[in-house]
């Protein structure tokens, strides 16, 4: 269910410090450490699940869960509503999808332009 060597995993279990963003028994949420956008944060699952390649049928409703909580963590976080405002999701899945951190993460981006990236 989790992975000892995942630093995720270690945010999610509070060994390493983050800035949370949204908690419940399936998700967690924090701050991008290096933010490209005024609004940047992640939303993982609590199962260490190593990218969206290894998700399966049985994790769709985990990822739906997590797609329905973009647009409400999005506006908590500051994310201007639609459609003047809004916000970006990536899913980058393995290296050649620009994956660093191997336990799968949302990313949500949003806020005024420009951004860093995009
Ligand atoms: P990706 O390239 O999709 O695997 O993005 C990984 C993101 O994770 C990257 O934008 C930076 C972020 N990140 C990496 N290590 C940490 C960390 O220790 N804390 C936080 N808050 N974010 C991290």
């Amino acid at each position: 269910m989790h992975d000892p060597d995942c630093i995720f995993c270690k945010i999610i279990e509070g060994k390493i410090p983050s800035k949370k963003v949204y908690e419940d028994e399936q998700v967690f949420a924090f701050h991008d450490i290096s933010p490209w956008a005024p609004v940047h944060f992640l939303m993982v699952p609590k199962k260490h699940i190593p990218s969206m390649a290894q998700a399966t049928e049985q994790d769709a409703p985990l990822l739906g869960h997590m797609m329905a909580l973009a647009p409400r963590l999005a506006a908590q976080e500051g994310c201007n509503p639609y459609p003047a405002g809004g916000f970006r999701i990536v899913v980058n899945t393995g290296d050649e999808g620009g994956q660093e951190v191997h336990h799968l993460h949302v990313h949500v981006i949003g806020g005024p332009r420009p951004w860093k990236k995009g």
